[in-house]
């Protein structure tokens, strides 16, 4: 049975990009029979860049209840956080050293990470994407659901995977995962810039809905969302050259269950001015139960931290075997 495996950073209040393009596409799957999933917190990954302590906790714990409200099920799927199973901490050294300099300094991500202070940014923020490929391979994932701002890291995972493979000689040990990019909204970009994907890490609130917004502040930041003065075209065609109108064109739809033509087809001819009403009370129609549960699941934390430590149990009970077969093929001694 395929088994999928996927990940969010507990590194700030999840954005509508990570929802509709990893929570939504998370619970769908969980729902298709026939597939094992796996949703981690990862909170090491978390660390590679700064996080106040006490912040971190509460971030994992909303991430937690983000999950759980968009309607992943711990009946149905693993939910737990990465620092809690010891298999990717120590299956990530191993792929930092299968990793080559070479293929990492080829990561995007890093270099818009770390910015112009490269020097300074952590070894962590360097090595995330061996991390990354660890998290996969300590449960031999073999699908990987993500936006597209993870394509690079997901092939950089096969390499590793394959790499692995080829030098310890034991073929097909571990499965190279399949990105799954794709869904309604593979990449949700910034309500104030429609070139930069929506960031959670972005530093203005305005670019971006969060899931714990309430009704006014998304109303509000829709209608400040950056467009142009053109009225919407009748075709996907007419939305090219126009990132910010067709960024919103995709959030509709996604937010409706509609393709971007279906869209189209009813608000061609109208301007901005009729269309963000619109896309506000679809926002909020759709986000606001869930920011309800979210409330009042974090109202009861040691309910969650329950949720995690259970998850954690169960991801460890797959991961755990799976690692003594990769200290063997490595070589380590295990006298204990
Ligand atoms: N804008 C987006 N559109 C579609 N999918 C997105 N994802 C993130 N942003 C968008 C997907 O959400 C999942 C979890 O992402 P992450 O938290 O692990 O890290 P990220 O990709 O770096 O997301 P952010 O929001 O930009 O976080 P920060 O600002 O902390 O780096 C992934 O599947 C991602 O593709």
């Amino acid at each position: 049975t395929p088994r999928i495996f996927s990940g969010v950073q507990p590194t700030g209040a999840l954005t509508l990009g990570n929802y509709l393009g990893a929570l939504k596409r998370f619970v769908e799957m969980q729902d298709n029979a026939g597939m094992e999933t796996i949703y981690c917190i990862v909170d090491l990954h978390a660390i590679t860049l700064w996080q106040e302590p006490e912040s971190l906790r509460q971030a994992i714990r909303a991430v937690a209840a983000a999950y759980l409200a968009s309607g992943l099920d711990p009946k149905k799927s693993i939910i737990f956080n990465q620092s809690q199973v010891s298999a990717h901490a120590e299956l990530g050294w191993v792929c930092s050293c299968v990793v080559r300099l070479g293929w990492l300094n080829r990561m995007t991500q890093f270099k818009d990470k770390a910015g112009k202070h490269a020097e300074a940014a952590s070894g962590g923020l360097y090595m995330y994407p061996a991390l990354m490929a660890a998290d996969i391979l300590a449960y031999r994932a073999t699908h990987v659901p993500v936006g597209e701002d993870q394509k690079q890291h997901l092939e950089l995972a096969r390499d590793i995977a394959a790499k692995f493979n080829n030098d310890f000689n034991v073929p097909d040990f571990f499965p190279l995962p399949e990105p799954m990019i794709g869904g309604p909204a593979p990449r949700v970009m910034s309500l104030r810039d429609g070139t930069k994907k929506m960031s959670k890490s972005d530093p203005s609130d305005m670019s971006r809905i969060n899931l714990t917004d309430d009704a006014d502040t998304i109303a509000a930041k829709i209608r400040k969302a950056k467009t142009d003065p053109e009225p919407l075209p009748e075709t996907l065609e007419g939305l090219e050259g126009r990132p910010e109108a067709r960024n919103l064109v995709g959030i509709m739809a996604a937010l409706t269950d509609r393709t971007a033509e279906d869209v189209l087809a009813e608000f061609a001819g109208q301007g901005f001015g009729a269309f963000k009403p619109r896309l506000a009370e679809a926002a909020v129609a759709h986000l606001s139960p869930l920011t309800a549960e979210m409330n009042r699941l974090l109202a009861d934390p040691a309910e969650i931290d329950r949720v995690l430590g259970d998850g954690a149990e169960r991801a460890d009970a797959i991961a755990r075997p799976i690692m003594a077969e990769v200290f063997d093929v490595v070589g380590f001694l295990r006298s204990r």
